[in-house]
């Protein structure tokens, strides 16, 4: 059982070139959420929706890991079994930099998802609403990922992996989206250390025991050093 679990969020990418959520020019600052990260936005509006995620698909495609993600890939390697991380993020960023032990909760751009049958396969550049299951073959195909008021992925597996922490580590995240960001408090109740990096004070930054604060790019690479 991994000793260090590791939640990473938006800002871990935001040095890729990938934008934020919720920071000035965010992503919420030219959509709303409730159109493009919800299960009734997608059903007013699938072809939106598509869109929305076809784009930022692209974007992931054409980005590259940073020195954060990198640095993060060579601990791994350092401590093998010893490394948990828990990603927000829907990229593909961390695998591209080498981690393996990648959950991602939020769920991942690079696959689609069968809302009938639950089939989940590899995402097309271009996914389209009325695109067919390759299982069921019900067109009811839609971005694997995780809407407001949708179960996150893994949640199970993730609570058992901070039982088991001695350090919790929290990388890019503003602490607005629950459950991540109840994630510290459960960590801390199981007794483990708990670290913050981030761009600036998160809603949870009074809920770790040490907060850095600066770029990813700088604060992980001398974290992990
Ligand atoms: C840098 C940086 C640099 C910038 N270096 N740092 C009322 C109260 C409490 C909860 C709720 C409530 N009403 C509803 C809820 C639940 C709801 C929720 O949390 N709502 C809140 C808005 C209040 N949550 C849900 O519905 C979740 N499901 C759920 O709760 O199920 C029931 C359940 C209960 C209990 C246990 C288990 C289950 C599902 C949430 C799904 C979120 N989905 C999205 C979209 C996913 C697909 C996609 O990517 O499009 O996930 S929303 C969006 O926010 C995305 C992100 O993963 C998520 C978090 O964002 P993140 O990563 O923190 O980004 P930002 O932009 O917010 O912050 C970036 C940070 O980086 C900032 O702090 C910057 O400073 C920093 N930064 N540059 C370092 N260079």
């Amino acid at each position: 059982m991994a000793r260090i679990v590791i939640l990473t969020g938006a800002g871990l990418s935001a040095e890729s070139g990938l934008g934020t959520f919720r920071d000035k020019d965010g992503l919420w600052t030219r959509y709303a959420l409730e159109d493009v990260a919800t299960p009734e936005g997608f059903a007013r509006d699938p072809a939106l929706v598509m869109a929305f995620y076809n784009a930022r698909r692209a974007n992931m495609v054409a980005a590259a890991p940073n020195a954060a993600h990198r640095a993060l890939a060579r601990l791994e390697a350092a401590r093998p079994g010893e490394i948990r991380i828990i990603t927000q993020n829907v990229d593909d960023l961390h695998e591209r930099a080498g981690s393996r032990a990648v959950w991602h909760m939020h769920g991942e751009l690079a696959r689609a998802r069968c809302a009938a049958c639950g089939a989940v396969w590899p995402a097309p550049a271009q996914m389209r609403p009325a695109d067919a299951c390759p299982d069921c073959a019900a067109a009811a195909t839609r971005p694997d990922v995780v809407w407001f008021g949708e179960y996150p992925y893994h949640m199970e597996a993730i609570w058992e992996a901070l039982r088991a922490a001695e350090l919790f580590v929290s990388i890019g995240t503003s602490g607005q989206v629950f459950p991540a960001a109840a994630l510290v408090q459960d960590a801390a109740r199981a007794g483990a250390e708990t670290l913050e990096l981030n761009l600036e004070p998160s809603e949870v930054s009074r809920d770790f025991e040490e907060t850095r604060l600066g770029p990813a790019t700088e604060l992980v690479p001398a974290w992990v050093a």
